[in-house]
């Protein structure tokens, strides 16, 4: 018979919602209760492309708007399979949940078309298409935390995108994104304690992961 898939869990939110945290505290209480599984972030600034990415981020080099939304995506791709002639190197996305493991993954294509779509010129439906095919994930949970409440966790970092103004934007665009009923959203109030907060993300995702055993593996927004 052939394996349980694993499931692919996302987590998304404006900054300081503490989707990093919570990833991590998921991917330790699944693999506790016995479920393999592994933590990924976008972008993954490890890669050629995400290096690119990181210096842009970084304010160390200026990228052109457009440009940089297609890297952000083509570090999202490089990450679903193997280039063909790249023996060797760790299984991607597409193997590993294959192999039952289940993904758990810091941001993804929607914090792509979110924060590009937040600047001016820039339509939802253009920022979605590069990542059309992706592989599609079974739960995205929101953290939903206010501005007010973001600036009360203190200081937005040095990185560009990092102000209040911004982040408003970009909250709206998610919001756009959030009408779309193909995709498993599920908003979860990130103004609770961690532990609380914790409690909502693993009881949506001990729920996920035994549903996708039984689904084959969907592709976004197609
Ligand atoms: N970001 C992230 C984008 O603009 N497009 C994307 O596709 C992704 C995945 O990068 N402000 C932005 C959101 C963040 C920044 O993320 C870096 P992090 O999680 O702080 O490393």
């Amino acid at each position: 018979m052939a394996r349980a898939r694993g499931a692919l869990i996302v987590l998304e939110g404006v900054d300081k919602a503490g989707k990093t945290t919570q990833c991590a505290r998921l991917v330790h209480a699944l693999q506790q209760s016995g479920r393999p599984a592994e933590m990924m972030r976008f972008p993954d600034r490890s890669t050629t492309i995400g290096q690119l990415i990181s210096a842009y981020l970084e304010k160390k080099s200026d990228l052109e708007d457009h440009t940089v939304h297609l890297l952000f995506s083509a570090n999202r791709w490089e990450r679903v399979y193997h280039a063909s002639n790249n023996r060797g190197c760790r299984p991607l996305m597409k193997k590993k949940l294959e192999e039952g493991i289940t993904l758990v993954v810091d941001r993804y294509a929607f914090s792509g078309a979110a924060f590009t779509s937040a600047k001016p010129g820039f339509s939802l439906d253009w920022c979605m298409k590069p990542d059309v095919g992706l592989p599609k994930p079974d739960l995205v949970m929101f953290l939903q935390l206010s501005p007010a409440e973001a600036a009360l966790r203190g200081q937005f970092g040095e990185e560009r995108y990092e102000t209040s103004a911004f982040q408003r934007a970009v909250q709206q665009q998610f919001e756009e994104l959030r009408k779309d009923s193909t995709v498993n959203w599920q908003v979860i109030d990130a103004s609770q304690s961690v532990d609380d907060v914790h409690k909502s993300i693993s009881s949506h995702s001990l729920h996920t992961v035994s549903a996708a055993q039984s689904l084959p593996l969907g592709e976004l927004w197609k």
